[in-house]
């Protein structure tokens, strides 16, 4: 398998508007990233994944452009941007800038203009449908009808996420060439990678036709099946990669929702020449019901095992895979998969231990390295997703739902779970800044701080710091081979890799279960490289977990 520096980094991803405000305006922003690259670069990170920092209304948050070309006000300047990627490069870091490509604002001067009837330059820069009714039955993953009614340009206009985000019409020339050269501005100013928002959407079915609502797809909004992974995506990939990506030192991280393994090859095959590496989500939809993500089922480690190893085996040795369990856009996994009272610290190391041996790049999300949970505000008027308020308002509103019953659904599942403030110290707003902030800080932080994991040598923070840095001292953790362990345990997702004379055993309780299991045989003696518990000397053949117990060994297999 080809070696590169990407596939042995670790990205941290910030969300810039709740990372850290410096001038006490209660958003944060690049001055405030910038006070806070010192502890990033002791965590051992590689590379920063910055969301969105451009000129934005920020319906959706910065993922509604404006403009690409500037820095949104809130987080400063060009020249903070200017300043920040040198300060990240000058501690032998690397920048991953968030790319959107589906959709700009509603306020970008593009689709102002495209709203001129007749205006051939830019009205086929997005998708308007005269006529006087909706094309067809398509929602946007935001909920209503993906389709927008426009009194000025006297059409409707696709928009498959917030009615402030219409849809880019990528197979018109021109539209491309614009993003390909905004792409290689931004690589000319020092940027490393990108990761691309939301891109297997990016070509839609030239009829129109309608989906079946009933089939709303997990993770896809219904008849998001019908767009996601569209003919011609990969025409278009090949294009980018020939006309931007292959003209830099740079890596790229594809976001795609409604993506099978087969599929996420063909992306990621380095033979294709299309892109680097994958975040896919079927493995975090194994909790979503029959209506989509807002509809909760039991977590089945069953299913979620099987998901992550169909992906290490069908991409192994060919593509490449962003592991994760959380981001802006998941409840925090701590919170929605383990247990954030009783286990909090259990859980969470042990959810870092399974994703970070796995084969491809960890990302992690900031808070979820000192077991930040999630939020629940009483009332609806705390929240700030776009999303999540569209669903309180549909529900409550327009369905006739209790308050309780969608503020369940809400605690679950809401984004804003993952988009309170960092928690960096027990004073006021948690050390975010001085002032309220734009979103209510976790009441937990005097607890859960960035100050108190540092201080303490078990911390999940300390856990985190070990994990990176056996990363850097086994190349088994980055290249080994990847296979299954207790495939049919329901409680234990227990796997191994290999590479050369080395055996890695990675042993993960997903329970709250006392358990004995049996690994079988190793090669050799293995010796134990980190575990969340103190540790005891058991044989792998019969290795008692606690609960939400993680282990790592390695074995040698040829005893030289
Ligand atoms: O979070 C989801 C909806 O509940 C995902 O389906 C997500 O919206 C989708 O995968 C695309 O996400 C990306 O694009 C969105 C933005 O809101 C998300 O924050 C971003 O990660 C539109 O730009």
């Amino acid at each position: 398998m080809t070696r590169t520096w990407w596939k042995e980094a670790v990205i941290y991803q910030i969300y810039p508007r709740s990372f850290r405000d410096s001038d006490g305006d209660g958003i944060g922003d690049l001055k405030g990233i910038e006070e806070k690259l010192d502890y990033l670069k002791e965590l051992g990170v590689d590379v920063i994944w910055l969301g969105p920092v451009y000129k934005s209304p920020n319906d959706d948050y910065g993922y509604d452009v404006s403009d690409y070309y500037e820095i949104m006000d809130e987080f400063g300047s060009m020249e903070d941007w200017t300043s920040l990627c040198s300060e990240i490069h000058c501690r032998g870091m690397k920048i991953m800038m968030d790319i959107i490509l589906n959709h700009t604002s509603d306020e970008h001067a593009w689709f102002q203009a495209s709203k001129t009837p007749g205006n051939i330059s830019f009205r086929d820069y997005y998708y308007w449908r005269e006529g006087d009714s909706e094309p067809n039955n398509w929602e946007s993953f935001f909920g209503g009808s993906a389709w927008k009614y426009d009194e000025e340009a006297r059409a409707y206009y696709l928009h498959l996420f917030s009615v402030k985000q219409p849809d880019l019409n990528w197979s018109h020339d021109a539209l491309r060439k614009e993003m390909y050269s905004m792409m290689r501005f931004w690589l000319d100013k020092g940027v490393d990678a990108f990761r691309l928002d939301a891109v297997n959407l990016l070509v839609k079915p030239g009829e129109w036709q309608d989906g079946e609502p009933a089939e709303p797809d997990h993770c896809l909004a219904p008849c998001g099946h019908l767009i996601a992974n569209g003919e011609g995506i990969h025409d278009i990939f090949q294009e980018m990669n020939n006309e931007v990506f292959s003209r830099y030192p740079m890596f790229t991280v594809a976001e795609m929702a409604g993506v099978s393994a087969e599929e996420g090859l063909l992306y990621t095959d380095s033979a294709r020449k299309e892109l680097d590496s994958i975040i896919y989500f079927e493995h975090m939809d194994v909790d979503n019901g029959p209506g989509g993500r807002w509809e909760t089922i039991p977590f089945s480690l069953q299913a979620f095992k099987q998901i992550i190893t169909r992906w290490q085996i069908k991409l192994q040795g060919k593509g490449w895979i962003g592991l994760y369990l959380n981001n802006h856009d998941q409840p925090r996994v701590v919170s929605r998969w383990g247990n954030d009272i009783r286990y909090r610290v259990e859980s969470a190391k042990m959810f870092a231990t399974c994703i970070h041996m796995l084969q491809g790049s960890p990302y992690i999300y900031q808070g979820e390295e000192i077991g930040m949970t999630n939020i629940r505000f009483d009332s609806i008027q705390d929240y700030r997703d776009v999303e999540t308020l569209n669903y309180y308002r549909i529900e409550c509103e327009i369905k006739g739902r209790s308050h309780e019953e969608v503020m369940r659904d809400i605690y679950l599942k809401s984004r804003d779970n993952a988009r309170t403030p960092m928690q960096w110290d027990d004073s006021n707003y948690a050390g975010f800044g001085t002032v309220q902030p734009w979103i209510d800080v976790n009441p937990n932080y005097k607890e859960v701080n960035v100050e108190k994991a540092l201080a303490d040598p078990g911390s999940v923070l300390h856990y985190y710091r070990e994990l990176i840095r056996l990363r850097k001292r086994h190349e088994v953790i980055v290249y080994g081979d990847y296979s299954p362990l207790l495939e049919e345990h329901s409680d234990v997702f227990a796997y191994r890799r290999t590479l050369n004379d080395e055996t890695l055993f990675v042993i993960t309780n997903f329970s709250e279960k006392e358990l004995i299991v049996d690994l079988g045989e190793p090669a050799s003696e293995p010796s134990l490289l980190l575990a969340n518990y103190p540790p005891e000397e058991e044989p792998l053949t019969a290795l008692r977990l606690r609960p939400f117990e993680a282990r790592i060994y390695l074995a040698r297999n040829n005893i030289s």
